[in-house]
């Protein structure tokens, strides 16, 4: 109410000002999501990406080879390049100086502080005004042509006036600020979140140095990213990352501009293992969805294996490769280049222009089919992967058909395990997947049986990532899971068959614990997808202290929450922090966990998935220590996942 009014008056009684601000940046502040998609915070990196992209824009014109970005105490990012600067002089139709004018005019973006490729539908390029607007505070230093200059804005509105600071031999610009709180949920910067989108366009933009530092920890870390080998250096970090052996050297192809004004660059590397990772990116922006470059790249792939297998008689007439046969240890990207990008898709990371599959179908083509010829021991490395690929899927298939053979003789066989509900409306039903046999047993004592069911989950669940799908559905962890879901898996995944609407996993709050969240989440992205996107998978949010005076008991779901329940019962209360779900009795579990009246779920989405699945393809390897290290090192992000 209060808003309206404001607003009501500020009609009735315009001022030149407040005529400046309407028109200026109010509306960014009004709707930041229309602006950065968010205002979590995806939205608060989006701000650095958004200035990180116009100092690469300079590089990419060939002004400027280094761009640096700090994260600092204040919890403020600055970032500067060593181009050009913003032209200094007066604005020929704002009649203000430029850089005021990129940095408060709304699109003002294009020629200056703008992106250089018109993009459409997507969010990318907003300008940096929008930065500007939605911070508590904004600084430049702009070194241009002699002499360098500073201004100040706060939420947008100028705080100081355009100040020449004298001469200087720098040229470059400084961008300093600190995202606001009355906007953001989150304004606390994650350093591995930034590294990481730093490093992939510094691939994307081979030469151009990228700096990134965090001050704000008691130990500073810092990254210099600069790749030489563009896409090359890519794939080559990428089958690094996941410490396994690469199956030849990497194949890298690029197109010269087709008729739109396109063009495309592929690299890629087989390794040893089954799972695939292709990277797309659409004027450097990651397409996670795919798109048209994307199925352009995996038909011609297919199209181009089974055409030499045939050819070279390693393939029989009557086999052919399908195309999970050939990305089965493929490790891709693929960028492309185009004037008027149009993004799609539920979070726009879709790439939608179709004559672009022509483009990246024609350049995989006729470079692998060149490629393959010239390189015979290598193409027959690659066919011989994909036939052990497509055996599997073979092998898979007659173990489907059999395990259904059984279901068919048997009657719909539910796991052992299980202990269901009695209610078959699945609007009403859940089951918890429960880590361990102990709070498996506490579950089962303390639910409402009505219509919560619980599968306790044995062992540590298979690691997905390492198995092919025939282990998959011969694991002892996993089966009773499809089972008990009753919707099938892969091509035969029926999301009208399932069982449960939720489906909740609940395990401890610690490293363990993770790795269970992470795996079955993994598990359901890959094999059963329509679970998350249809909002089916739930994490249990278990307390992770108990607090007593007397007879009085609480319970703390973080640390915070426990100090102050302390504080409220006064002297000699205790805490226990609880090691396990199991610790706790069947009453104490209903209560904290699995009562619909008081407890905390978090619907788990396909962003959460997405983070996980990309842990898995690109930072497990074989080895059981590594694995365990990261997810320790990641605990705090992993935890996350699930608040
Ligand atoms: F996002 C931003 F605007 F805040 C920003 C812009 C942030 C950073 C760190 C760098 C930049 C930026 C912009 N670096 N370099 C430029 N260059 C220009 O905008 C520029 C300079 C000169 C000319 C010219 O034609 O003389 C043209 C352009 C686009």
């Amino acid at each position: 109410m209060a808003e309206i009014n404001k607003n009501e008056q500020r009609n009735d009684t315009y001022t030149e000002s407040q005529i400046e601000v309407l028109e200026g940046l109010e509306p960014v502040r009004k709707r930041p999501g229309m602006y950065i998609g968010s205002t979590s915070i995806k939205g608060l990196h989006h701000l650095v990406y958004e200035i990180v992209d116009n100092a690469i824009d300079e590089a990419l014109a060939g002004f400027c080879d280094k761009v640096t970005v700090i994260l600092h105490k204040d919890g403020s990012c600055s970032v500067e390049d060593n181009g050009r600067g913003i032209p200094s002089g007066i604005h020929h139709s704002e009649k203000r100086p430029t850089p005021e004018v990129v940095f408060t005019v709304l699109h003002a973006g294009g020629k200056f502080g703008g992106s250089g490729y018109e993009i459409s539908g997507g969010l990318h390029g907003v300008g940096s005004s929008v930065v500007n607007a939605l911070s508590e505070w904004f600084e430049y230093i702009d070194y241009n042509a002699g002499r360098h200059y500073t201004q100040r804005f706060e939420r947008g509105n100028k705080a100081s006036e355009y100040k020449d600071l004298g001469p200087t031999e720098k040229t470059g610009l400084y961008v300093r600020f600190m995202p606001d709180a009355e906007i953001f949920e989150e304004t606390v910067f994650e350093y591995d979140t930034l590294l990481t989108r730093l490093r992939e366009q510094s691939f994307l933009n081979a030469g151009v140095r990228i700096v990134v530092r965090d001050e704000r920890g008691d130990e500073p870390k810092e990254e210099d990213l600069y790749f030489e080998g563009g896409i090359k250096s890519f794939v080559e970090y990428l089958n690094g990352q996941k410490r396994c052996n690469t199956l030849h050297e990497i194949i890298y192809m690029k197109s010269t501009a087709s008729a739109e004004g396109a063009t495309a660059e592929i690299a890629f590397q087989y390794n040893d293992e089954y799972n695939s990772v292709i990277m797309s990116f659409a004027n450097n922006i990651h397409t996670i969805e795919g798109g048209t470059h994307e199925d352009g790249f995996k038909q011609t792939l297919t199209r181009v294996l089974n055409d030499y297998g045939k050819a070279k008689k390693l393939l029989k007439e009557d086999e052919s490769f399908k195309g999970e046969d050939v990305r089965e240890g493929l490790c891709a990207v693929i960028s492309v280049k185009l004037p008027e990008a149009q993004f799609e898709g539920q979070t726009k990371a879709k790439l939608g222009n179709s004559y672009i599959k022509k483009t990246v179908s024609d350049l995989l083509k006729t470079k692998f089919s060149e490629f393959l010829e010239e390189n015979p021991a290598v193409g027959k490395i690659i066919i011989e992967k994909a036939m052990m690929a497509s055996r599997a899927r073979e092998a898979a298939r007659k173990a489907r058909e059999s395990t259904r053979r059984k279901t068919a003789l048997e009657g719909m066989t539910l796991p052992g395990k299980l202990a269901d509900c009695h209610e078959k409306n699945i609007e009403l039903t859940e089951v918890y997947l429960v880590e361990g046999d102990s709070a498996g047993g506490s579950a089962k004592d303390g639910r409402d049986s009505r219509f919560q069911a619980i599968l306790p989950l044995r062992g540590k669940v298979l690691n997905v990532e390492k198995a092919r799908i025939d282990k998959v559905y011969a694991n002892p962890s996993i089966i009773p899971i499809i089972q008990a879901l009753g919707c099938g898996i892969g091509e035969e995944f029926d999301i009208n068959k399932l069982r449960y609407g939720k489906i909740i996993i609940m395990a401890d709050a610690d490293v363990d614990g993770s790795h269970i969240r992470i795996l079955l989440l993994t598990f359901f992205f890959r094999h059963m997808r329509q679970l998350i996107e249809d909002g089916h998978v739930y994490a249990a949010q278990p307390p992770l202290y108990k607090v007593t005076k007397g007879k009085q008991e609480r319970y703390a779901f973080s640390d915070e929450e426990r100090d102050a329940q302390m504080a409220e019962l006064g002297g000699n209360a205790k805490a226990e922090r609880y090691k396990g779900l199991g610790e706790m009795d069947p009453e104490q579990l209903w209560e904290t966990t699995m009562n619909p009246e008081k407890r905390t779920l978090v619907r788990l989405t396909i962003d959460d998935a997405i983070k996980c699945d990309e842990m898995f393809s690109l930072l497990m390897g074989d080895k059981v220590e590594p694995r365990r290290e990261f997810i320790e090192e990641n605990a705090k992000y992993v935890e996350n996942l699930d608040i």
